[in-house]
């Protein structure tokens, strides 16, 4: 099975993710961030992995470092997960529309971390949210994923869809990259030998 869970504790979070990349999309996400949990519902159900979080972080302050560590330790889980990419498809795209907001995503599990973000917010808050926190996400979850990760905004006007739409387009090409791919046959989509 395509699973693992990763604990991860500083003096600022203390973070439980658990992830089945084989699963049906089911989620049990509590961050005490409303619109983050929101999120990271939608990430499960359209990458059909199941996945769990369980947070606790330094709120009080802001929501900066529970939404940068859970990307941190979703990242991390996923790694694991993936274990050695024998037979997965590696590559991932979709272009996703929710009412105004259409954006585009492109990844590669290439254990090479990069983030292209281009995804400008109209607001600086959805509700109590910052939005600049949406790209804190992906940079930790590119980081300890180990993906090449493309993120584009082709237009969108409303902040609550952009961020949906962006986490909504990342969860379809995921959902592609990790799938077992029957014509590889178990072999490594690579050919240095090592992904
Ligand atoms: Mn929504």
């Amino acid at each position: 099975m395509r699973e693992a869970r990763v604990s991860r504790k500083t003096a600022e979070t203390a973070i439980e993710v658990t992830v089945n990349l084989d699963g049906t999309g089911q989620y049990d996400c509590q961050t005490g961030v409303g619109f983050f949990d929101h999120m990271l519902d939608q990430l499960a159900r359209h990458s059909l992995m199941d996945l769990t979080v369980r947070a606790k972080g330094d709120t009080h302050i802001d929501d900066h470092h529970t939404v940068e560590d859970t990307g941190i330790a979703l990242g991390q889980t996923l790694t694991q997960a993936l274990g050695d990419k024998r037979g997965i498809r590696r590559y991932g795209q979709f272009r996703l529309a929710m009412d105004d907001a259409q954006v585009a995503c492109a990844l590669d599990l290439s254990a090479r971390p990069y983030l292209v973000w281009n995804v400008p917010f109209p607001t600086p808050k959805i509700g109590t949210f910052d939005t600049e926190l949406v790209r804190e996400f992906f940079q930790a979850l590119s980081t300890h994923g180990g993906i090449t990760l493309h993120v584009d905004l082709v237009h969108g006007v409303n902040s609550h869809h952009i961020a949906e739409a962006a986490f909504k387009a990342v969860a379809r090409a995921l959902r592609e990259a990790v799938e077992p791919d029957p014509r590889m046959a178990g072999a490594l989509p690579s050919t240095k030998g090592a992904l």
